[in-house]
Order: C-alpha cells, then structure tokens, then sequence
C-alpha cells in the first residue's frame, strides 16, 4: 500500500523507533505513549483491519503474538502488559494496517488502557 503511514515505516520512509523486527512483522514505538511501555508490532505486508485477515494471515497474526513478551520485557514490562488491537471505527482504529498495541511499565488505570 503505497500511502499507509505504517507501510511507509516499514519501507523506512518514515522514521519510527524500531525495537523489534523479523521477516514477519515490524515493532516500534507509539508515537503518543499512554504508559511508560507503548509498541505498536505490526505486520511488514499490509493488513488493513483483523475485519480484513484471511487464512493466509495466520502466520503472520500469530508471529505478533507470539513476539508480544519478549518485547514487552525488552522494553521494560516484566510484569505483565496489555494486548490491544483495534479494528475499525466502531473499535477506534485510526490507523488502517493492523497494529498491536504492547502497554505496560505502569498499573492499569482502567479496563482498556
Ligand atoms: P489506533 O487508534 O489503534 O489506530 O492507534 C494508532 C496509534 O498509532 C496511536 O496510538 C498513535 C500511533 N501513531 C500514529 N501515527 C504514528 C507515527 O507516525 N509513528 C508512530 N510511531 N506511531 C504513530
């Protein structure tokens, strides 16, 4: 997708603090933090919303959960994190390529964040 934002991050169009990459899938800082730890990890090939993912997404949805605590360690959540996806406008997706949100360092405020 030649215009997304997040595609054009992992094109290295865009600068973003990188903290983890594969052949797979892409994690880099959130550019507006809402805890001490906040990673969006997000799929190298486009995927506009979880609504959008096909059998052929599998590995790749997987591959982001599967690197979610190890990157939450790295990163300095070593008790725990949140694992949020939004997916669409109803669930506040503002960004239109699947991302993971990776929130920790602090004690929950609320359900969601
Ligand atoms: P969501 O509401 O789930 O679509 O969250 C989108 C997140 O993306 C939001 O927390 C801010 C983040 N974000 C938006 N633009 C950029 C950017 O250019 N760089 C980085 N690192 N994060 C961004």
């Amino acid at each position: 997708m030649q215009d997304c934002l997040f595609c054009r991050i992992v094109r290295g169009e865009i600068p973003a603090a990188r903290v983890y990459e594969d052949e797979l899938v892409l994690a880099f800082k959130d550019i507006q933090p809402q805890r001490p730890v906040h990673v969006l990890v997000i799929p190298k090939r486009h995927i506009t919303s979880l609504a959008d993912a096909t059998e052929a997404d599998t590995e790749t949805l997987g591959r982001m959960l599967v690197v979610a605590g190890r990157i939450a360690v790295d990163q300095g959540s070593t008790d725990g994190f949140r694992s949020i996806i939004n997916t669409g406008r109803v669930g506040g997706q503002e960004v239109m390529h699947v991302h993971m949100h990776i929130v920790g360092g602090q004690e929950p405020v609320g359900p969601m964040l």
